[in-house]
């Protein structure tokens, strides 16, 4: 019986070893095909806005999550991971085709994804897997080469929110977006999930996204709350160039006070705060407007006494008392959002236990980028600058990845389509400019990424977070933002982890400068970017408007 049970769990990772001992020969890019039954299934969870801050296997200060925690005690941490391009669907779209921005011409969430694009997805299907996505993904169209979909137009409502199903075309659902696209995700893994074909999900969450609003059920513990202030959550910009100084995306200057802080209108309006009515009359509105009237009614029992009490104490306030108030509101919410994405992140889980199915399925949980929960007084993203550069990565395949493990490499959302692919057995179009991530999981990190490219465009826009691309080491970080003005950056990340001083003029540091300028020309020209087209991607947004 014994003997049984351990050559039943022995065999399909005999054959998955035997599949990637084929397709590590050579180069990343040469997998050899393979259609051997052992293929493993894919699980993609992907969050939106999900800092790594906010996950308890990187920090536990802020909140506790379990059930993603289990990713990492059963798999891999990766604590360098980053995204090429911080923000929503440019990121989806890196992740899709596998090449960056300026490639595949998703460059900021306002240009049109191109459809006619090939991507990871399409040719897992056509290599035999049975594919899936439910959830955000923020491209204005319909994703190509899924078996079945449910997404949400554009950024898509937390509360009764609509989706757009390849077989119903929009419909409506009542209910707590999270619970919604687990439970879509859930339906698909146990009612139409064809025997003897791998398969591919996309499970992708609208949380933590702004305006974070949690399940109600979270509300009674996440309202109540008070979290630890970051140490440069008064940082006054000093010692960095013009683009920090510019950005708007501080919580005490850039945050409204209702639709983010959740004063109710009365309350904005009798302090005399709020700019809600005149700057986002139809936002805060339509998203309260979402709620049915017992959702709103649970939602007043704990919103209306925080807005009560501000209004008291508020003649009383400094404007120091106030930025730590509104920090601890945005944490309430966003953390608060985040509650729900580990309960649906647990089921999903428990399934694939119960099921059998975890054996043989790779299951990765992600975020489509970083996010500021207070560093540097900002929330939002965009900025090379660390905490919306990395992002969180923890990747569990039995069989392969050592439980436990813990991975520094520089690894990138670039290098999801060709590990997916190489896993898969299917050959890596040679365009793909990522890195398959096999062998890392496999603990080799000799020859991997010895520098990150990255490269943000979307400018003039909201948050006015400055265009700008820039080479990223162990231990330098050269920024070049090259609209509008002409400054560079340089940090020693290890010195100066913060990013607090920017060393590009300190002569100590002329050499290395000189060294990181060839390089960063140098990776530029390998992922065959250039200024013709920055340029070109100039002139294609100052012609949209
Ligand atoms: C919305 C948010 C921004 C956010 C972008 C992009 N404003 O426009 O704060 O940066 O999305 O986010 S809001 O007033 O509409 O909430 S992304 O994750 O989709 O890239
Ligand atoms: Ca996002």
């Amino acid at each position: 019986m014994k003997k049984k049970a351990l050559f039943i769990l022995a065999v399909p990772a005999l054959l998955v070893s035997l599949m990637l001992s084929c397709n590590r020969q050579g180069n990343s890019h040469s997998g050899t095909p393979s259609r051997t039954s052992g293929r493993p299934n894919i699980l993609f969870i992907m969050s939106d806005d999900h800092a790594y801050q906010a996950i308890s296997a990187y920090n536990d200060k802020l909140i506790q999550t379990p059930n993603i925690d289990r990713i990492a005690h059963e798999g891999m941490k990766f604590t360098n991971a980053s995204v090429t391009n911080s923000i929503c669907a440019p990121s989806r779209a890196v992740i899709l085709t596998g090449k960056h921005s300026h490639l595949n011409g998703k460059i900021d969430n306002l240009a049109p994804f191109d459809t006619t694009q090939m991507t990871f997805p399409q040719l897992l299907q056509n290599a035999g897997y049975q594919t899936a996505m439910f959830g955000k993904l923020h491209f204005g169209n319909n994703p190509k080469g899924f078996d079945e979909f449910k997404i949400l137009p554009g950024q898509g409502e937390y509360y009764n929110p609509d989706f757009i199903s390849k077989k119903e075309g929009k419909i409506n659902l009542k209910g707590y977006v999270t619970d919604l696209i687990t439970d879509m995700t859930l339906n698909w893994l146990k009612t139409e999930r064809e025997e003897g074909k791998p398969f591919m999900v996309m499970y992708l969450h609208k949380a933590p996204h702004r305006a974070w609003m949690p399940a109600l059920r979270h509300l009674p513990e996440y309202t109540a709350r008070t979290f630890p202030e970051p140490e440069t959550l008064f940082d006054d910009y000093e010692g960095r160039g013009t683009a920090a100084k510019t950005a708007e995306m501080n919580i005490m200057k850039h945050m409204y006070w209702s639709y983010d802080s959740k004063l109710f209108p009365e309350t904005a309006k009798a302090t005399g705060l709020d700019k809600t009515p005149v700057e986002l009359p139809n936002a805060y509105k339509s998203y309260m407007g979402r709620l049915d009237a017992s959702q709103r009614a649970e939602w007043d029992k704990y919103y209306q006494p925080i807005s009560t009490d501000f209004e008291k104490d508020y003649p009383k306030m400094s404007d120091k008392a106030l930025m730590r108030w509104r920090y601890q509101r945005y944490m309430q919410d966003y953390l608060g959002t985040i509650a729900a994405v580990d309960e649906g992140v647990g089921r999903v889980l428990d399934y694939l236990k119960e099921s059998g199915l975890d054996k043989n399925t790779i299951v990765v949980y992600t975020s489509d980028q970083g996010f500021y929960l207070g560093e540097h007084g900002w929330f939002d993203k965009r900025f090379v600058y660390e905490e919306s550069f990395r992002t969180p990565l923890l990747i569990k395949w039995p069989g392969v990845i050592e439980p436990g493990s813990v991975n520094s490499q520089m690894v990138q959302n670039l290098d999801f389509a060709p590990t997916f692919l190489n896993a898969a057995g299917v050959k890596v179009p040679a365009d793909m400019q990522g890195e398959s991530l096999i062998p890392l999981f496999r603990g080799k990190t000799a020859n991997f990424r010895d520098a990150a490219y990255y490269h943000y465009y979307e400018y003039p826009a909201e948050h006015a977070v400055k265009r700008h691309y820039a080479i990223v080491t162990e231990q330098y970080k050269l920024i070049h933002f090259y609209y509008d003005i002409d400054e560079r950056e340089l940090y020693d990340r290890q010195k100066d982890p913060q990013e607090m001083k920017n060393v590009y003029d300190d002569p100590a540091y002329a050499d290395v400068r000189a060294r990181l300028h060839k390089d960063l020309e140098a990776l530029r020209v390998k992922y065959k970017d250039s200024r013709e087209l920055d340029d070109f991607y100039i002139q294609r947004s100052k012609a949209r408007k």
